[in-house]
């Protein structure tokens, strides 16, 4: 059904990748008169924009920075002479965007966090130059993912009000390929992995749109082949399999060809790790070995280009999580660009990926209600049935894409929804079962849960392999100097999950504190840095408390742009690294805990 999500673009003796990042014209539509007016065929007046990077930032005005509606990108590219299938791959556009090449709509697509794949092979002139416009819009509402609204101002101004805490940024955040392929092509493979004492069982399919043969070769690091096999379905055999770990990645090469007698008519190749995942009990087993995990929420999320992707950004944020000693992250809240997962693969990190399902609860301070366990009403409305399908469908974009990564060890299918309806159970119970046949490797499944979503009240936990549970106790709950008090609090939660029997492992995705990177105090007040460290201590002893607590994800890695108003300072300040990647106090008690843990 998805041809090319789960195959980065690559370029060799039958596909050719060209990158389309660079200048791209730009301009906004507040009235939306973009189609009528025939912008497609080319825009009456633009600017400049950089692609890959959201907009917001690059203006030095309020009205751009807070645009909320329709906006076009547009950029002329050339189309080779090619005898085979034409495709375009945006990273993403965020949040919805149709794509016209010479005027012509190729295709739809809802969703700001997955890549959007155009086959353009019969609008395109080949050996020619082309037109390619998007009109993209950053609307929020209650029918898409992340959910939330847009406001209009007394003078008419329209702004996002999202239901979650994490600035609206838009555009083309991802990188723009155009694709060459041949005709007859490799659309989509998975694997799936089976340990028989040092041997590995890898299990494979692969989609063609033809007929002919399909060989599959697995090469080691060295380059020897070490197994092979015939066939759309198959198995490969590798003896005295190296396997994938955590923060020990052994990555082998899978080389898949598509042959018509001895001639080579596609072929692809991609790093696989061998490793299996599997909860058992109150454990998280990677090759049958435990694995306590220890990291952070974060978010795509830098100055200047907002959530557009920049590799070297990406490389100093997994430096910094190596000198923690950190091995997991979650995307929170949503899929990443695919980079994120394919420097995870090769650094051995584990990644939780988690869809935009966030700000399912009707609220724009949300932190703050979930924080404190308000309880906000949400499944019961008439939009459901469509925000169902849309969470459906990304869950099964998110999946296909990203199925093929060592480093995604589970799926999280939720950020902090409302859960203690029956109409929250009916909704995710959909969610989850989807997720669970789509998955070729059966990872667990799991979500994160606010407060609200307490044992006695829960409709949803029974639904997880494991629980992730975001928790401010010394935050929200009782902070700075009840301290003490949140300490209690927390331990008569857990005590209420024990005897709940909630039998699989529970990990905190969330917990942390704002904290001022200028602020030092003695005794420490809320919003120091003295008072992070505290904090995290007093939350460290609570986790190592109890035998069924298995992950300590910090929130955030770094700080973040949100909305404004008076409960964020320039943005949310929980980072345990400032917004330019820079450590506060807490980076040195966490690199501590975490070389022992
Ligand atoms: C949680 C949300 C997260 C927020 C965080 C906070 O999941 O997106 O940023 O709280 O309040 O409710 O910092």
């Amino acid at each position: 059904m998805y041809d090319q999500l789960s195959l980065y673009p690559i370029t060799n003796s039958k596909r050719l990748s060209l990158s389309l990042d660079g200048m791209w014209n730009f301009c906004f539509d507040p009235a939306s008169i973009g189609e009528k007016e025939n912008w497609m065929s080319g825009l009456h007046s633009s600017i400049s924009l950089p692609v890959p990077s959201s907009f917001q930032d690059l203006f030095t005005d309020q009205y751009s920075k807070n645009y909320c509606g329709d906006f076009w990108y547009e950029r002329d590219f050339f189309v080779p002479e090619h005898d085979g299938n034409i495709q375009l791959r945006f990273g993403s556009i965020t949040h919805r965007g149709v794509v016209y090449v010479n005027g012509v709509k190729v295709t739809e697509h809802e969703g700001g966090f997955l890549p959007v794949l155009c086959d353009i092979t019969s609008c395109v002139r080949k050996g020619e130059v082309n037109h390619l416009s998007v009109k993209a819009n950053n609307e929020l509402n209650e029918r898409s993912l992340p959910c939330g609204a847009v406001k209009t101002l007394k003078n008419g101004t329209r702004i996002a009000a999202p239901y979650f805490d994490f600035f609206n940024y838009a555009g083309l955040n991802r990188s723009v390929y155009l694709v060459l392929l041949p005709e007859e092509r490799i659309q989509d493979y998975s694997v799936n992995y089976t340990l028989n004492d040092q041997d590995a069982l890898v299990d494979y399919e692969v989609r063609t749109n033809g007929e002919h043969e399909v060989k599959v070769s697995l090469f080691d690091k060295e380059g020897n082949c070490v197994a092979q096999s015939n066939g759309k379905k198959g198995q490969l055999k590798v003896e005295k399999a190296h396997l994938w770990k955590v923060r020990n990645a052994y990555l082998y090469t899978l080389k898949i060809a598509i042959e018509d007698g001895g001639k080579l008519i596609d072929a692809y190749e991609d790093k696989i790790g061998i490793r299996t995942v599997k909860v058992e009990g109150k454990r998280i087993l990677i090759n049958g070995e435990e694995v306590y995990l220890k990291g952070f929420g974060k978010h795509e999320d830098f100055d200047i280009i907002g959530r557009g992707f920049n590799l070297p950004l990406l490389k100093r944020d997994y430096e910094c999580m190596k000198w923690m000693n950190a091995n997991c992250f979650r995307t929170s809240h949503y899929p990443y660009a695919e980079e994120w997962y394919r420097f995870a693969d090769e650094e051995g990190f584990l990644i939780i990926d988690e869809v935009a399902a966030v700000g399912m609860m009707r609220s724009t301070h949300n932190f703050v209600d979930a924080g404190m366990g308000k309880y906000t009403s949400f499944f019961e409305t008439p939009t459901v049935p469509e925000l169902l399908k849309n969470h459906l469908s990304q869950v099964e974009e998110m999946i296909t894409r990203d199925k093929n990564h060592p480093s995604v060890f589970a799926f999280s299918l939720f950020n902090e929804p409302e859960t203690t309806s029956s109409f929250a159970h009916d909704y995710f119970a959909k969610v989850f079962e989807k997720a669970r046949e789509i998955d070729p490797q059966h990872r667990p499944m799991t979500g994160a849960f606010e407060k609200n979503s307490a044992p006695e009240k829960c409709q949803c936990y029974m639904l997880v392999d494991f629980m992730c549970l975001n928790r401010y106790y010394g935050w929200y709950i009782s902070g700075g100097p009840d301290i003490s008090d949140a300490v209690e609090k927390f331990h008569d939660e857990m005590k209420r999950w024990e005897a709940k029997g909630f039998n699989g492992p529970i990990v905190f995705t969330e917990f942390g504190t704002d904290t001022l990177a200028t602020e030092h105090k003695l005794p420490s007040v809320m919003w120091s840095q003295e008072y992070q460290c505290e904090y995290l201590e007093e939350n460290f002893k609570v986790f190592d408390t109890y035998d069924f607590i298995q992950g300590e994800l910090v929130w955030n890695f770094a700080d973040f742009q949100t909305t404004e108003g008076i409960f964020r300072v320039n943005g949310n300040k929980k980072g345990v690294f400032t917004r330019e990647r820079q450590p506060k106090d807490s980076a040195f008690v966490l690199k501590r805990r975490w070389e022992n843990k």
